[in-house]
């Protein structure tokens, strides 16, 4: 495929200089900003983040912030999980579904400040979704998306090189904790999360001004630690069963079929978008579901969507495959009906690059 043509509508991130100078090879656009995806090939960089620790640019998770009196409430009407627990040292995966139960979004929130919240969104226009609802629901509340851009340091060096630039302090932090910690007499919000499972951080860069000199700083303090430039790897997250947006699910998808079930609360769905849809799918079960599964024989890059049939009728789909060289097969992740997703059973999806067996796991493989 042909390269991406810049234009005001693709927009560059404040870290964009750097993620160039590295060499980045490819992109791909994401809430219509640059997002990279890999730097030498997505297997090497897969091989090196499991070892060492990258910087990430991925100021594409924008920020919606909802700020003013009424922010608690349009957030709760907004997601089926529970915020009650939602305190500013926090980050909640936090389901966000449309009036029939459909996902909208699975977003990260946080809560910056007592009257401020922060969706720190997957790949859909939710801003739209919050402005429309605010309006119609005359609540007191700013629907912005503020001058932050995360900066992800993941990899099993990344306590060690963020001790370097932002203290020892940082060690201790708790999964999907955040504090303010300072840099260059700016407090910024860093949070112990990211999409990757091989640890690490992300640093919520409030200021594009400030965006080279932290880049800079923590590649010069990780010189030794082997630290470079890398990108939310196709290879490391299909293992690791982090879905994503747009391609392992969609609007049609329910937060129980997402496997989000768990972030979604009886008691809020009286107050929540979407919250008798959600009862009723409690009450009667939920149809299918996203699964791990293995594919035999060799598979090319998946750019579209790969039917699961069995017995000559579709029983699911697969968006998501990728050779793992780590454990030397095809993984894949698919959302798959009910008749079939029980773990052990095989069914053929039909490929670009011809029909495969397909095997139904019982866990991803982390
Ligand atoms: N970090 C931040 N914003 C984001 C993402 C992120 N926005 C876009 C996208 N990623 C949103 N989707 C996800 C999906 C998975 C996770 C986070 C955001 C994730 N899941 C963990 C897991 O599955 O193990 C833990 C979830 C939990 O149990 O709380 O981290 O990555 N800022």
């Amino acid at each position: 495929m042909a390269g991406i043509s810049p234009s005001r509508r693709v927009r560059k991130t404040p870290f964009s200089e750097a993620v160039e100078a590295a060499g980045v090879k490819g992109y791909t656009v994401y809430n219509h900003m640059l997002l990279p995806t890999f730097f030498e090939t997505v297997e090497a960089d897969c091989h090196h983040l499991k070892r060492h620790v990258q910087l990430w640019d991925v100021s594409c998770e924008r920020q919606i912030s909802i700020k003013g009196p009424d922010a608690r409430k349009l957030v709760q009407l907004m997601t089926p999980r529970d915020l009650n627990n939602l305190s500013t040292d926090r980050c909640f995966y936090a389901p966000v579904v449309d009036q029939n139960g459909g996902m909208i979004n699975d977003p990260v929130l946080l809560r910056p400040a007592e009257d401020e919240f922060w969706f720190s969104i997957a790949d859909s226009d939710l801003s739209l979704w919050a402005s429309a609802l605010a309006s119609a629901y005359s609540f007191e509340v700013e629907v912005t998306e503020p001058d932050v851009s995360p900066l992800a340091v993941q990899g099993p060096r990344a306590d060690d090189l963020m001790a370097r630039v932002f203290g020892d302090e940082i060690r201790d932090l708790g999964f999907f904790r955040c504090r303010y910690l300072p840099f260059e007499g700016q407090n910024f919000l860093v949070a112990r999360s990211g999409w990757s499972k091989q640890g690490g951080f992300e640093i919520y860069v409030a200021g594009t001004e400030y965006g080279m000199s932290l880049w800079n700083a923590l590649e010069s303090a990780g010189k030794d630690l082997n630290v470079r430039a890398g990108c939310p790897n196709n290879i490391e997250r299909i293992e690791s069963g982090l879905l994503s947006y747009g391609s392992d699910m969609t609007r049609e998808n329910s937060p129980f079929e997402c496997g989000l079930g768990k972030y979604v609360n009886d008691s809020q769905l009286d107050n929540c978008i979407g919250g008798d849809a959600l009862a009723n799918e409690r009450d009667k079960g939920t149809q299918r579901m996203v699964r791990p599964l293995e594919l035999s024989g060799e598979i090319g890059p998946c750019t579209s969507v790969w039917p699961l049939v069995a017995g000559g009728k579709e029983v699911g789909k697969i968006a998501s495959a990728v050779f793992s060289p780590d454990f030397a097969i095809n993984v894949a992740i698919g959302m798959v009906d009910q008749s079939h997703w029980d773990a052990g059973t095989k069914i053929e999806v039909e490929t670009e690059y011809g029909v495969r067996s397909a095997t139904v796991k019982d866990k991803f493989w982390n």
